[in-house]
């Protein structure tokens, strides 16, 4: 099956994250169309996409998805080898109605608490409405993991997709330090040190975009999740001839433990740049060398 996703900024479009996961963390090949909301580029982008009017949608053939909840489904149905769901009919069903739940709810902490993944607020005061739904998150989780959470740090032990569901709201109990429980922590820390998550972040500061109305003026810390390696931007020439990523020539440098690296493109050094040890190709550049 061959797949198109369209999607919009990775820093700030939660439900673009969630469907970018479905592909990502299943290992499903899929042809990735980005767009900024709110500017007719996005506009554009879905006219490919029709009916769809927000992001993520999908199309296969001349069939196009919505909605992540039917591509979920619908990647499950086409691709049974890659155990989207847990394979237990009991977890399948839990995890089921945690998918929904998460789809049709959590309102507060939506509005109030938009995913910025360049942020983290330690002093933000949440509503009651936030802590509510915070609170209800971690009822789902603990339920999860106590009753099926055993084979793995994901809510039903190896990754579904309800944590591609969930991914999302880790960030945001993150953005904003939201309270939670030890279980709640090491779940949300699960999500922060996913490879695939923080390549989607990596990319996020790589497209290097300010989304207006996305921030506040509370003051910031650094962010929760693993501090990145230190490297930075610099002039060749590079230890390496050719693009770790696609084999092309390198034009784009970064320094990194006194080595320059280079990139065939300024958005893969700058994704590397934000995240190094995110990219398995780099880091096993580095170790070569
Ligand atoms: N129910 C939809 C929600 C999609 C959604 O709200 N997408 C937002 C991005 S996070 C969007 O497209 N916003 C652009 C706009 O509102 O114009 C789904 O699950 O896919």
């Amino acid at each position: 099956m061959i797949y198109e996703l369209a999607i919009a900024d990775k820093i700030y479009s939660s439900w673009s994250l969630r469907g970018w996961l479905l592909f990502a963390r299943f290992d499903i090949p899929v042809s990735i169309h980005s767009a900024r909301m709110y500017l007719p580029e996005f506009t554009e982008m879905l006219q490919g996409f029709r009916p769809a009017r927000l992001v993520p949608a999908m199309k296969f053939d001349d069939t196009v998805v919505t909605d992540t909840l039917a591509m979920a489904e619908t990647l499950a149905e086409q691709n049974p080898d890659k155990n989207m769901w847990p394979n237990a009919p009991k977890a399948r069903a839990m995890a089921r109605s945690l998918v929904a739940e998460m789809h049709s709810s959590f309102g507060d902490m939506r509005n109030d608490c938009t995913m910025n993944l360049r942020r983290y607020y330690p002093d933000f005061q949440p509503s009651d409405g936030v802590l509510k739904d915070a609170k209800r998150a971690e009822t789902l989780w603990a339920m999860a993991r106590d009753a099926f959470g055993a084979g793995g740090p994901w809510l039903f032990g190896e990754y579904s997709i309800a944590d591609a569901f969930f991914a999302p709201l880790a960030t945001r109990f993150a953005t904003y330090n939201l309270p939670r429980t030890p279980l709640g922590d090491a779940y949300i820390q699960s999500h922060l040190a996913d490879e695939k998550f923080r390549q989607w972040r990596a990319m996020g500061y790589a497209q290097n975009y300010l989304q207006p109305g996305y921030d506040t003026d509370l003051p910031q810390g650094d962010w929760p999740g693993p501090a990145p390696l230190d490297a930075q931007a610099s002039d060749g020439p590079s230890i390496n001839a050719q693009c770790p990523y696609s084999g092309e020539n390198v034009t784009d440098f970064l320094k990194y433990n006194g080595r320059v690296y280079g990139f065939c493109n300024p958005f893969c050094r700058d994704k590397t740049l934000a995240d190094p040890a995110a990219w398995p190709k780099f880091m096993a550049l580095v170790a070569r060398s």
